[in-house]
């Protein structure tokens, strides 16, 4: 993409509204602007870094066994009277009525409307395990929306739901996605902490949520700093293999682990004094095992071997998208602005040109360009015609990991420099061998 050609609508006053650093860079950097309170447009390049995430959950997700799918934003309530959960959820839930006074509300979660799906398509066992997932917008009437999209009203979340006929089988659901999860998070530079959690409306007792460390987020956290040293990595793993896959778990779940309100003094007192962290963290998933909860009120039955007809076993598992997006960038910012994992980077690699308008330079600008597109490195060219220190603000700003320089001088002597946006280290090559160096560093993202 070169810049003249794009809509990147960056500010230079730092917004009064925004309190935390990511809403204010986000703000900045022209990626979202407030629509009303809590909902927001995602703005070209903010719009970019989302897919980059849903790609990343969607790849995880898939990995996993779990399929794809899209349930709608509207509902109809009388799904929701069936759960007994229409005058359960309260305020929060945003309710409409249409042109026949038909009442309708904005999901905020779909535990109804997928297990009236399952209903009506799986009458037996043999069909099961079954896990479907979608990636959609939620509505939730928030009293207080605040940090930009990581309290929103409307706000986009991964939701998954397993059907299994045991308990046996549905753990081993809630367990490949905690282990998805700790992957997809690790695939965009984050580690998040599984912890156990309260499950609130959702239901159930068996809940873990996902925190990524952080001094601004909104839940109180305990934890024992030997789970900060875990990672999953690259290791193949086979979501088939039951033993396998619970003994991530265990090794992930084993040292203690809390948010505030789950929180128990006395066991964690019990922590050598040098292992107790107290700290702040940012929800970015949850995931839920609660039986038959839904299944038995909405008679989502399947017949066993023995002809018998018994609920399915469900869980519910969800991934804030929206909110990653603000949780990555208050997990890897600095002064200067945003500083993107490569992972979810909104465009791989920029371009400056440091003297516009001259024949060589451009060429070589442009030639080069042609060879990161060529090489799939989704280069952002920054070709107006401004001062060096004005474009590399903005590259700065944006926060792509990588930074081409490309300037008369160097190119007198056959060079460009290519920048570490988060060490700031740069170093003169050729450009063949920038476009190498990068393909290198991008491969396996
Ligand atoms: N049905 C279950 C799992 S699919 C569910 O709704 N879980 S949840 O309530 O925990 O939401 C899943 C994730 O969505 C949360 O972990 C959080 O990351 C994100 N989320 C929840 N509320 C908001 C909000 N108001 N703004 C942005 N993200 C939110």
């Amino acid at each position: 993409m070169r810049l003249t050609q794009y809509f990147l609508p960056v500010l230079k006053e730092t917004p009064a509204e925004a309190q935390i650093a990511s809403h204010r860079l986000m703000l900045r950097a022209g990626m979202i602007r407030q629509a009303s309170a809590g909902i927001y447009s995602w703005l070209p390049l903010g719009y970019r870094v989302l897919r980059r995430i849903e790609t990343i959950v969607h790849e995880e997700q898939q990995r996993a066994g779990h399929i794809p799918m899209l349930m709608p934003t509207i509902q109809s309530a009388d799904l929701w009277r069936e759960s007994g959960r229409y005058d359960d959820y309260g305020e929060e839930m945003l309710r409409l009525r249409d042109r026949h006074d038909r009442e309708l509300l904005y999901g905020p979660t779909n535990e109804e409307l997928i297990t009236e799906i399952f209903r009506t398509g799986v009458a037996s066992y043999k069909e099961l395990p079954l896990t479907l997932y979608h990636i959609q917008w939620k509505f939730r009437d928030e009293i207080r929306p605040r940090f930009g999209v990581m309290r929103g009203r409307e706000f986009l979340m991964k939701d998954g739901y397993n059907f299994d006929l045991t308990k046996e089988d549905a753990l081993h659901a809630y367990n490949r996605h905690m282990v998805s999860y700790i992957r997809t998070y690790e695939r965009m530079g984050l580690k998040a902490i599984p912890m156990r959690a309260d499950s609130g409306p959702i239901g159930g007792d068996n809940t873990h949520e996902f925190l990524v460390l952080a001094p601004t987020g909104e839940s109180g956290v305990y934890y024992d700093r030997a789970v900060t040293d875990l990672t999953l990595g690259e290791r193949a793993i086979d979501y088939g293999d039951r033993a396998a896959v619970a003994a991530i778990c265990t090794d992930w779940t084993t040292p203690y682990a809390r948010t505030d309100e789950t929180h128990d003094p006395a066991l964690f007192a019990a922590l050598p004094e040098a292992r107790r962290v107290e700290g702040r963290g940012i929800e970015v998933g949850q995931i839920f095992y609660f039986g038959t909860k839904y299944s038995e009120p909405l008679k989502a039955l399947v017949s066993t071997e023995e002809g018998e007809r018994v609920p399915v076993h469900m869980g519910s598992h969800g991934i804030g998208v929206s909110r990653l997006v603000g949780a990555i960038i208050e997990a890897s910012h600095d002064d200067r602005g945003i500083v993107w994992p490569e992972g979810v980077a909104p465009f791989r690699v920029g371009l400056v040109n440091l003297r516009q308008g001259d024949g060589a330079t451009d060429a070589a600008c442009a030639a080069l360009y042609g060879e990161l597109r060529a090489a799939g490195l989704d280069p952002l060219y920054d070709d107006r015609d401004e001062r060096a220190g004005a474009k590399f603000a903005t590259m700065d700003l944006i926060g792509l990991p990588w930074r081409i320089t490309v300037g008369p001088r160097g190119l007198a002597a056959g060079k460009v420099e290519l920048t570490a946006r988060r060490s700031g280290e740069t170093e003169e090559m050729s450009p063949a061998e920038a476009v190498a160096r990068c393909t290198e560093i991008y491969r396996g993202h």
